[in-house]
C-alpha cells in the first residue's frame, strides 16, 4: 500500500506552468501600430492609456459587482482613452481598433519558451481576464494553439483577477494543488496576487521595473521568457523555494 507522504505532497514542485496572457505572452502595445494608422504619431500614447484604463475597469467592475466581459471593458477603455486624448472616435474606428486587440503579437521569445517547456512535457495553460473568445482568437491568430493544454478564462466566474477565485480556477482546471503550479506573469499586481494565493510565482520583469508593494514578493524574477523557461527546466523534480 503506498504510504502517503504529506511532506512530499506539499512540496512546491513545478508540475505545470500557467501564464497570464496580456503583457506576459503577448505584447498589448502591438496595437499601437493600428492606433497609429488612424491617429498618426499617437499610437503608443493611445495604447498606454487604453491598457491602463482597461485594467482599471476590470478591477473596478469586480469591486462594484458589475461584471462585463473583457471585450466590453476594452471597448469602454478605448472610448475613454480617445476622449481623454481629445481624439475623435467613430464606431467604425472603435471596432477596428478593438479587433486589433484580438490579433496582438506574441513577444519574440514566446514561441521558443513554450516549445522548450512542451518538449520537457510540462503541461501549460493560460489563465486570463480575457473572455473565452478573446483568448481563443489571440492564441489562434498567433498560431500558438499547440502549446496549451488549457485556455482558462475568468468568464465563468464573472469576476476578474486579482480575485482569488480566479487563481483557484487554475487549480481546478489543471487538477493540481497550488504548490505545484508555477504562475508566470509580467504584471506585478497579478504576480503578487498569485503569490498571495499560494502559487510559486515567476515575474517577467522586461523593463527592469519595480514590483508592486502589495505585501508579497515573487518566488523568482527574470527579464524574459527564455530565461524563465531555462529556469523552470532546471527546477523540475526539485523543490522551488
Ligand atoms: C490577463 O491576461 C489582464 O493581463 C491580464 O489576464
Amino acid at each position: 500500500m503506498p504510504v502517503f507522504n504529506h511532506q512530499e505532497n506539499k512540496m512546491k514542485q513545478i508540475k505545470s506552468v500557467v501564464f497570464d496572457l496580456y503583457g506576459t505572452l503577448y505584447d498589448v502595445h502591438s496595437v499601437a501600430a493600428t492606433c497609429d494608422e488612424f491617429f498618426p504619431g499617437r499610437g503608443l500614447e493611445i495604447s498606454k492609456v487604453w491598457r491602463q484604463k482597461q485594467l482599471e475597469y476590470t478591477w473596478l467592475r469586480s469591486l462594484m459587482g458589475l461584471y462585463v466581459n473583457f471585450e466590453q471593458a476594452t471597448e469602454d477603455a478605448i472610448r475613454f482613452a480617445c476622449a481623454e486624448l481629445n481624439l475623435s472616435l467613430t464606431s467604425e474606428l472603435q471596432e477596428r481598433m478593438c479587433n486589433a486587440y484580438l490579433r496582438i503579437s506574441p513577444y519574440p521569445d514566446t514561441a521558443d519558451a513554450l516549445r522548450a517547456l512542451n518538449e520537457a512535457e510540462v503541461p501549460l495553460a493560460i489563465l486570463s481576464n480575457g473572455s473565452r473568445r478573446s483568448i481563443q482568437q489571440v492564441v489562434n491568430n498567433s498560431g500558438l494553439n499547440w502549446a496549451f493544454d488549457q485556455l482558462i478564462s475568468v468568464e465563468e466566474l464573472a469576476v476578474f483577477k486579482p480575485h482569488p477565485s480566479v487563481y483557484s480556477l487554475a487549480e481546478q482546471r489543471m487538477n493540481l494543488r497550488r504548490e505545484n503550479i508555477l504562475f508566470v506573469s509580467s504584471n506585478a499586481w497579478d504576480a503578487s496576487a498569485a503569490k498571495h494565493f499560494g502559487f510559486p510565482t515567476c515575474w517577467i520583469n522586461r523593463k527592469n521595473g519595480a514590483f508592486d508593494e502589495l505585501g508579497s514578493t515573487p518566488t523568482h524574477t527574470v527579464s524574459n521568457l527564455s530565461v524563465m523557461a531555462e529556469w523552470v527546466l532546471g527546477q523540475l523534480h526539485r523543490e522551488v523555494v
